[in-house]
């Protein structure tokens, strides 16, 4: 990983020298207040930290190292006849800060394919988990079982200066993320496939070979992987997976541990969950109303019954953006080139025509529009993957792309422990009196 190693180190160094003038000559600038209603609602609003792979504006949607989704799938390099970014080229932009060459997509490509062997005790955990265990369950037992290779820990044990902390984290970070796929897909052949496995692919890239492992060889189906595996990569520094995984980091906890705690926070229903949540909804839709294909108004009706039992419409919605999600965007281009025609996929479209107009009319939520995983469920359906329970570990994995960069730089930055100040309300009222 020389190279690798050799040009992040340099931009490191790099940006350390401005940060560190930055903060000379800046650092007691005040950024923006901080509000009680804030404190008591989620930090919504509230900038608190530094996140470099990528940044997340309301209307512009998100940017990685600057660069929009549509400008990425024209730059990033694809694999060999293919149609879609190499995920492989996201995690290099993240991690080393420029667009990465056909030829450092394919050396991080054979660097992962080298590092992908999975230890045998990782399965035998996960095999002693019960088949009905939720696969997210399965994924994060799997990636604490691995935290037996951790190169940041032994190194720590033995004594490591803080300045070179981000080299066994980074070498930590290409093993973990080498070894995802191969456990993603020994969990979904054990719980859906009777338990036969397939060996992997050393002639494939990361995601093909990820598609291939779990069984799924169209073109097709490969090239919605790549796609899905770039797009789900990063969303800035703020959400439960990947503030949770800097915050146990910031600990110096290795990232095994950084990772599962990020992972744990992207399986609830508010976050990651959200895409099992909306096909499972849809499929009750389609169900109660008796037809593959409801009517707007028949959605409608479904909708507005969904919000009068109090739950969320899931897929919809956002604590940042404030516009349709461009991550739902190039997917409903992936399926208007791949499967126009495809009564679910037709639905989600639907969809998108009825929900906003319902949640404007409410009045009080802040972003009527579908996010990424209003789409998602429905193009994996159609290539045959129904099991909506796993759809969060292929989010998971496409996540450790982005928090595992982050965390590389997070130590390369000589980011503290993290720990903001809590109040209590107790407190708060003897503040609002002058005591
Ligand atoms: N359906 C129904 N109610 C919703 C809603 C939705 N899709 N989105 C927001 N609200 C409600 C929210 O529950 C809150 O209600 P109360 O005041 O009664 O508690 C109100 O509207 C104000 O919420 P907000 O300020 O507009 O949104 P938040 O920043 O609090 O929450 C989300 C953001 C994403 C948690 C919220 O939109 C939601 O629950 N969406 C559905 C679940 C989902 O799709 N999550 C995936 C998010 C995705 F980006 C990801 O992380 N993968």
């Amino acid at each position: 990983m020389g190279i690798l190693k050799e040009r992040f180190k340099a931009k490191a160094d790099a940006d350390n020298a401005t940060i560190k003038e930055l903060l000379k000559n800046h650092g007691t600038k005040k950024i923006g207040e901080v509000t009680l209603s804030q404190i008591y609602q989620g930090m919504r609003g509230i900038t608190g930290l530094v996140s470099e792979t990528s940044l997340l504006d309301a209307q512009d949607g998100i940017r990685f190292r600057g660069y929009s989704i549509p400008e990425l799938q024209a730059k990033l390099p694809k694999a060999p006849n293919g149609t879609e970014p190499l995920p492989e080229g996201i995690f290099y932009l993240m991690l080393v800060g420029e667009l990465p060459t056909e030829e450092d997509v394919q050396y991080i490509t054979s660097v992962l394919q080298r590092r992908s062997h999975v230890p045998n005790h990782v399965f035998s955990v996960i095999d002693a988990l019960p088949l009905s265990t939720h696969p997210m369950t399965m994924f994060v037992t799997g990636v604490m079982a691995l935290q037996t290779e951790s190169n940041f820990a032994k190194a720590y044990a033995k004594g490591i200066s803080k300045k070179d902390y981000w080299e066994p984290i980074m070498d930590d970070a290409m093993d973990l993320i080498a070894r995802l796929p191969r456990i993603a897909a020994y969990i979904y052949r054990r719980k859906y496939k009777n338990n036969e496995h397939i060996e992997p692919n050393g002639l494939l890239d990361w995601a093909g070979n990820l598609a291939y492992m779990m069984g799924y060889e169209q073109p097709g189906f490969m090239a919605l992987m790549r796609l899905y595996m770039t797009i789900h990569a990063d969303h800035e520094g703020g959400n439960v997976s990947a503030h949770a995984t800097h915050l146990v980091g910031s600990a110096l906890s290795d990232p095994y541990l950084s990772y599962a705690a990020g992972m744990n926070g992207l399986a609830g229903p508010l976050h990651g969950l959200a895409n099992q949540e909306v096909i499972k909804w849809i499929f009750e839709m389609r169900k109660e109303l008796g037809t593959d294909l409801p009517t707007k108004e028949q959605i409608g009706e479904y909708v507005k019954k969904t919000l009068s039992e109090g739950k969320v419409v899931p897929g919809y919605g956002h604590a940042v953006l404030r516009r349709t999600d461009p991550r739902f965007e190039a997917q409903m281009e992936f399926g208007k080139k791949h499967m126009p025609d495809d009564p679910l996929v037709q639905t989600v479209w639907n969809i998108y025509e009825v929900v906003p107009p319902i949640l404007k009319s409410l009045g009080k939520i802040k972003n009527p529009w579908p996010n990424v995983d209003a789409h998602s469920g429905a193009l994996l359906v159609h290539y045959g993957l129904v099991e909506y329970e796993f759809y969060t570990v292929l989010f998971a994995v496409s996540r450790a792309l982005g928090v595992l960069a982050n965390l590389c730089w997070d130590r390369a930055l000589g980011f503290p422990l993290e720990r903001p100040k809590s109040v209590t309300t107790r407190a708060v009222k003897l503040w609002l009196e002058g005591k």
